[in-house]
């Protein structure tokens, strides 16, 4: 695999699980894969956990990690071709993602979106011009519209947490007072439909996800209808698609709480973190018994 932008990528995703699990087990049984090489984490945005986590697997594997918030340690990026540059940014992507290159084995990149431009986000014009002026192996660390680590991450824990062969997965919008990427629950929705899991995706009028994404999934706008029988409860909130990037509405009474849970069957629940405690997820679930968020 050259390439990890999306479940795309992944050529057998049952043996992909599958090895991640034994890994999970014994974490240094790679030690000398990564022996002197070097892999550069670059991030247009904060992270705490795809940092930390991608930063130890390469520990774990030997190699050397250089970690750069590009956005406030970096020089102001160009993304557009042809540009005369005599404005506010200072070099050239195609410069600066050759130089990272140059420097490492494997290049892994956080870029979200705008939420401004549909066509510049869903076209992921960052992401492309990355890849293709770095030129060695890439990993997404979330993208415009994509976040693969992160569903994968939720893919294994329902691997290891589910009881029945094919659970019931909600996703369910929540909460938020800030516009949030469609790239979790896009995700979420992709690598779940290339699983064998009943999916149900719920969420007000107006934060319809791209199709694309979606595959077989039922899409309920009643939340409480979505969350009956439910194996698992995955909650995040995500900014209009249609009317792209806005809020539509303060989505009072979509925080998830014990009351809802109890239309469940004795769902686990899910989040990506960071999370907004209290507006999102009420303290009791987060910090119940039924939480698999840490
Ligand atoms: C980001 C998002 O929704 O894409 C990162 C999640 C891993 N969340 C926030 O900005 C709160």
């Amino acid at each position: 695999m050259k390439q990890f932008t999306s479940v795309k990528d992944v050529t057998d995703l049952r043996a992909f699980v599958n090895e991640a699990i034994r890994l999970k087990a014994d974490p240094f049984a790679f030690q000398q894969v990564g022996k002197n090489k070097t892999l550069g984490l670059i991030f247009l945005n904060p992270s705490l956990r795809t940092r930390l986590s991608t930063q130890k697997a390469a520990a774990n594997l030997g190699m050397n990690v250089m970690t750069m918030n590009i956005d406030k340690e970096g020089w102001a990026l160009e993304i557009k071709d042809d540009v005369l540059m005599n404005g506010t940014t200072v070099e050239h992507i195609k410069d600066a993602a050759a130089v990272i290159g140059t420097y490492c084995n494997i290049v892994g990149l956080r870029s979200f979106p705008g939420l401004k431009n549909k066509t510049a986000d869903y076209d992921e014009e960052i992401l492309r011009k990355f890849i293709h002026y770095c030129k060695v192996p890439f990993i997404s660390l979330e993208s415009a519209t994509l976040h693969p680590l992160q569903s994968f991450a939720d893919l294994i824990t329902i691997e290891e947490h589910r009881k029945s062969k094919k659970p019931k997965v909600v996703l369910t919008w929540a909460p938020h007072i800030k516009p949030l990427p469609q790239a979790v629950a896009n995700s979420f929705a992709e690598w779940m439909s290339c699983t064998d899991v009943d999916l149900t995706i719920t969420h007000p009028i107006g934060y319809e996800l791209d199709r694309k994404y979606c595959g077989k999934a039922t899409v309920l706008y009643d939340q409480d209808e979505a969350l009956k029988k439910a194996d698992f409860v995955y909650v995040k909130n995500w900014s209009s698609y249609t009317d792209y990037g806005k809020i539509l509405s303060d989505g009072q009474g979509w925080m998830m709480t014990n009351k809802k849970l109890e239309l469940t069957n004795k769902a686990k629940v899910m989040h990506c973190l960071p999370v907004r405690r209290g507006l999102e997820l009420s303290y009791e679930v987060l910090d119940g018994p039924d939480s698999l968020i840490l």
